[in-house]
């Protein structure tokens, strides 16, 4: 069987940063799925199922193959949730430190609870310093973040968050 790869988030939208490690993925496991992950520390903008939603937009082609698919999670252990599809392995992009100090206890955490690896990927550093709510805040304010997501995401994220 393909080797799968799961990359969760909460992808509160989808950025162009999102999209790099999702596709770099790709390149390395036979399928990857991009999991919504609600995270009940962030308030969203969007629920979970228009994340999704997004996602699959803005992945297009790619998630219309076996190979890159879009699936939510909405409660629970990820590593059960990793479980559940067969998953290999979870991989997630690195920006910075600050990352790896919140990613690492995650990492060791979902190993001693199945065994599950973590792989890190280090971040492009052309979008070191793109974030979902980073985004958000500077679209909040009238600031220009078309190179920031991709093209979809832009007028339901402007709409949304005049509303
Ligand atoms: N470049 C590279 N990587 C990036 C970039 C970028 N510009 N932007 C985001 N990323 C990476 C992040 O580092 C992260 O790995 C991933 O993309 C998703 O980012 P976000 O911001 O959409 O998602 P988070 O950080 O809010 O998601 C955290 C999870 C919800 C995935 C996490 O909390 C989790 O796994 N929860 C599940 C519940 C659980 O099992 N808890 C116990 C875990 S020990």
């Amino acid at each position: 069987a393909p080797r799968l790869a799961v990359c969760p988030g909460s992808y509160d939208p989808v950025t162009v940063g999102h999209v790099d490690v999702i596709t770099r993925a790709s390149r390395l496991f036979g399928v990857v799925v991009a999991a919504v992950v609600h995270n009940p520390a962030k308030g969203g903008l969007f629920d979970i199922d228009e994340r999704a939603a997004l996602l699959r937009e803005v992945l297009g082609a790619d998630a219309a193959t076996a190979a890159v698919r879009v699936d939510v999670v909405s409660g629970g252990l990820l590593v059960d949730y990793c479980r559940s599809v067969g998953a290999d392995a979870v991989v997630k992009g690195l920006r910075s430190g600050t990352d790896f100090t919140y990613e690492l206890p995650m990492a060791l955490m979902n190993r001693h609870l199945s065994g599950l690896e973590t792989v890190f990927l280090p971040g492009e550093p052309r979008f070191e310093h793109v974030s979902s709510s980073l985004v958000k805040e500077v679209a909040r304010h009238g600031g220009d973040v078309s190179d920031l997501v991709p093209a979809p995401v832009l007028r339901p994220m402007l709409e949304r968050l005049r509303a």
